[in-house]
């Protein structure tokens, strides 16, 4: 029995063309700035983010991280993140734990965004208080379902912000998921924002790496924080070779990863035991309610369908790169068999 792995779009397996490009990429030590293939894909992921300058990370978390070191000066500062963000959920306490910030939550609304108005009344300028440095947003927000902040939202909450002299990171790990379902350019999305990551790794398919990006002494400086988490990978080029694939290649098939979620969606929400409004699929993620996801993930386990837990009372399914509708259907086949059983 195949398996049809719908866990995340980070189970997603290099593209020939990468795996060649990885065999052929020139490489360098990337802690001396010697590795071209690293440049070369700092230089493309700065252009596609309308910024001065990117640096490349191991990992979308590594890439938040460094944007809050460099963003922050550490003990007495605090950053506002929203309430179902990846920074606070899932990323192991690495703010705190390790940028050593205090972390203040706003309500994200249930498509993802924050409302100006809740940002204010936990803002602190200091004095007695933590002082409020830096702003998070995600775009698309994972756990609202693959929801996308246009860009009049994202620029609201920039000015907003930049008024009251705070910085804003936006957590962009699926931030092409975002383009392609508007029709816009990446930049166009990060216009205001202070920094920005996406990552290679997810629908784009690439097996490692994440790009941040922002002005040039910014990143300059977040050089340093990466080196000081343990990020400076030497000969890093032959990972960051299929990066560069990636880009050229596999954003604009996003958008069948984007129609697929939709079927699937219509089709999870006509099954018994699934609760779901499919017109909410906006991209490659499909959040389902159901009353006890861990029987009915094992279950779907049993039928080589694979689900992620997404808290209480909820699976996620992830379409990607290697999910063709045909896998969509056969997967709606079985989860029809399973619950018929039930
Ligand atoms: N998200 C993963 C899990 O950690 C939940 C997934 O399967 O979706 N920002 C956002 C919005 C993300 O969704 C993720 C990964 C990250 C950052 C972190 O990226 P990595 O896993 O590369 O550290």
């Amino acid at each position: 029995m195949d398996i049809i792995d719908l866990r995340s779009d980070t189970v997603t397996q290099p593209t020939p063309a990468m795996r060649e490009a990885m065999y052929r990429a020139e490489v360098g030590d990337d802690v001396l700035g010697e590795d071209p293939t690293v440049r070369h894909l700092e230089e493309i992921a700065a252009e596609r983010l309308g910024k001065e300058a990117a640096l490349f990370c191991a990992s979308g978390t590594m890439s938040n991280l460094v944007a809050i070191l460099t963003h922050t000066k550490g003990r007495g500062d605090e950053i506002i993140v929203g309430s179902r963000s990846h920074i606070l959920l899932n990323e192991a306490g690495s703010a705190s734990g390790l940028g050593s910030v205090h972390v203040r939550t706003v309500r994200n609304a249930e498509d993802g965004g924050l409302d100006p108005n809740e940002v204010e009344v936990v803002l602190r300028p200091g004095g007695g208080f933590p002082r409020s440095a830096l702003l998070c947003l995600e775009n698309t927000h994972n756990s609202a379902g693959g929801t996308v902040l246009a860009p009049e939202r994202t620029d609201e909450l920039c000015n907003f912000a930049h008024l009251r002299g705070i910085a804003v990171h936006l957590d962009g790990a699926r931030l092409f998921n975002a383009a392609v379902y508007l029709g816009v350019p990446a930049s166009v999305l990060a216009a205001e924002a202070d920094s920005v990551c996406f990552c290679v790794s997810k629908g784009l398919s690439a097996p490692v790496g994440s790009l941040l990006a922002g002005r040039a002494d910014f990143i300059a400086q977040a050089r340093r924080y990466r080196r000081m988490v343990g990020g400076g990978m030497r000969q890093a080029g032959i990972i960051a070779a299929a990066g560069i694939v990636a880009l050229e290649t596999m954003i604009d098939r996003l958008a069948e990863d984007h129609e697929n979620a939709r079927a699937l969606a219509v089709g999870l929400a006509a099954v018994p035991g699934f609760a779901l409004d499919p017109e909410r699929v906006q991209t490659n993620i499909v959040m389902a309610e159901t009353d006890d996801p861990a029987t009915m993930s094992r279950r779907l386990r049993e039928v080589g369908v694979l689900a992620s837990g997404s808290g209480p009372g909820r699976l996620r399914f992830v379409t990607h790169y290697g999910i063709t509708r045909e896998d969509v259907d056969e997967a709606l086949v079985r989860i029809q068999r399973v619950t018929r059983e039930a």
